[in-house]
């Protein structure tokens, strides 16, 4: 059941509604995990918008119950958008499909497809007479859902990579400095970043040399409401029980290390066991997706970004450059991977390029190795 089937198209009424719905669902991120973000709009049968809706905690109600109790009983013969599959299985909360179909929802567009329903959500609907339709708008709202449609299909949080560098992409001088290279908007954004992933990551040498605090703070600098889980990669359990990170309390903290750790005294952090091995990396992000972190934010430092860029662990890369230079003595932002020759080299997708402030903030995307 695609859109792509005989049927008359999305009217100008439904563009704009499921536009709106997009707009809804990007309000869960940050707090939905381990969910997607999901938008709802009901139209009555005169097409007038009769309630809206969106997905706001796991656990509570999905974006279509909302939407449907604002709407009442002007959702009777009306038109449900949806940006992603309605769901029609009993999970903490009951079927969308059913609660659709009770409301007396006619037809159903939603965006794109839920990939741990396998279509059947969709055929729910169908096999009860109601009109179905996807694709509407199907790129805006999979980018909003970008992170979590990732991540239910690899089995591990989807990873971006975030990095600050001069030109000649440096991230700290010779004497070991590395503050401001980028200017306060590029910061303030990055803080935007930290508030809508379920996790932010730094590898153990980055908590030795800069000790971050790795929580997300407002544009007025207060921390915000709800604080990403901060995570070390840390397989040798090197992180300072004195460190920020493992003395603050400010957000969940968890070391993931291959180490017993029982008798180490790691603070108010929890330290993760993840098994011995070669594949740490893999295992740790799989670890960190069964325990509910469906977007991680990696923040540093250079061997571990090089460490995922090598293992094709990384989705996507942010990158913030400012004008400046630290020269051949400044630390790279990578390290550790080999490249022999131009002809083998990591290639990127560019997704998008924007100044921010002085610096220059480019999205990219790996290419498929
Ligand atoms: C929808 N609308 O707003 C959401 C959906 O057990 P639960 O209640 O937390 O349900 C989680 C699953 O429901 C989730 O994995 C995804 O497949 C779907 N999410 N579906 O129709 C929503 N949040
Ligand atoms: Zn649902």
């Amino acid at each position: 059941p695609d859109g792509s089937e005989a049927g008359p198209a999305f009217s100008d009424g439904e563009r704009a509604a499921m536009r709106r719905a997009v707009t809804l669902a990007r309000r869960g991120l940050g707090t939905v995990a381990p969910n997607p973000v999901v938008g709802a709009v009901i139209l009555d049968p005169n097409g007038r918008t009769a309630g809206e809706g969106w997905h706001r905690k796991a656990g509570g109600p999905h974006a279509e119950v909302h939407a449907l109790r604002a709407a009442g009983s002007r959702a009777e013969g009306g038109t449900a958008l949806v940006t992603l599959e309605p769901c029609s299985r009993q999970g903490r909360t009951g079927p969308c499909t059913r609660a659709l179909l009770r409301a007396g929802i006619r037809r159903v567009i939603y965006a794109v497809s839920d990939p741990t329903l396998s279509g059947e959500g969709a055929s729910a609907l169908c096999r009860s007479g109601a009109e179905v339709r996807s694709g509407l708008l199907a790129e805006q709202a999979a980018e909003a859902n970008h992170a979590w449609l990732t991540a239910v299909v690899t089995r591990r949080p989807h990873v971006t990579l975030k990095l600050a560098t001069t030109l000649d992409g440096r991230i700290a001088a010779r004497d070991g400095s590395s503050r401001w290279i980028t200017g306060p908007p590029a910061r303030r954004d990055t803080h935007r970043l930290r508030a809508r992933v379920d996790a932010i990551a730094v590898g153990s040498s980055t908590v030795l040399a800069d000790d971050p605090a790795l929580t997300a703070r407002t544009a007025a600098g207060r921390p915000c409401a709800r604080q990403p889980v901060r995570v070390v990669f840390d397989r040798r359990l090197r992180t300072p029980a004195c460190s920020r990170l493992a003395s603050d309390g400010a957000a969940p903290t968890w070391i993931l290390t291959t180490r017993p750790a029982a008798d180490h005294a790691l603070g108010s952090a929890e330290p993760v066991t993840i098994g011995p091995g070669s594949r740490y990396l893999t295992e740790a992000l799989h670890t960190l997706y069964d325990r509910g972190i469906r977007s991680l934010l990696v923040e540093g430092g250079a061997t571990l970004a090089g460490a995922l860029l090598g293992e094709g662990l990384v989705d996507r890369v942010i990158w913030y450059s400012a004008p400046r230079l630290l020269g051949q003595d400044g630390a790279p932002a990578v390290r550790g991977l080999e490249v022999p020759s131009c002809a083998g080299t990591p290639g990127f997708r560019v997704l998008g390029v924007r100044r921010v402030g002085e610096d220059v903030r480019t999205v990219l995307e790996p290419d498929p190795v």
